[in-house]
């Protein structure tokens, strides 16, 4: 099993798709093990986003994650890293297929409506920033034995 940082940004929450998203995710099998809404600071963009800091699109950036809430969430399933990455699509919602969330939803590269870590380390990083341990509620879904074997 694995788990990732997911955070639905605050062009998300403000054109009030939060429930759509989170439906999708619900829907494919993913856990929802965390989850919060929160309001990032500009110290905790800068951690967040630390290798794009000193980038030309970076105080841009800032200003939009910082604008309005956003939905922090871990989600645990089986190669829930990659799995949630592709729900996504491409970084830009002009270039994200159809039928992906960024894809259906967004027409930006900045207002992507969703993050997701883009790997392993990434994704122990991203869910030590946002959440403590005891934040994090590991449960099993009843329905779990008809989502997938037991041997998967
Ligand atoms: P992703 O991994 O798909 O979230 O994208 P990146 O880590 O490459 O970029 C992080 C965020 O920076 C993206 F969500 C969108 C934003 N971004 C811009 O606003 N302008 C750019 O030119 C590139 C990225």
């Amino acid at each position: 099993m694995q788990r990732t940082l997911v955070l639905l940004k605050p062009d998300c929450v403000e054109r009030r798709l939060i429930g759509r998203v989170i439906n999708r995710f619900e829907d494919k099998g993913l856990n929802i093990i965390a989850m919060k809404l929160i309001r990032i600071t500009p110290d905790l963009a800068k951690q967040h986003y630390a290798e794009h800091v000193s980038k030309p699109f970076y105080p841009g950036l800032e200003s939009f994650i910082t604008a309005a809430p956003v939905v922090a969430i871990v989600l645990e399933g089986l190669e829930a890293i990659q799995v949630v990455r592709d729900m996504l699509g491409a970084t830009s919602g002009l270039k994200a297929s159809p039928g992906t969330i960024r894809g259906d939803f967004s027409s930006s590269r900045q207002m992507n409506l969703v993050h997701a870590s883009d790997g392993e380390e990434a994704s122990k990083r991203e869910i030590d920033l946002y959440f403590k341990p005891e934040e994090i509620l590991e449960h099993t879904p009843v329905l779990t034995p008809w989502m997938r074997a037991d041997d998967e």
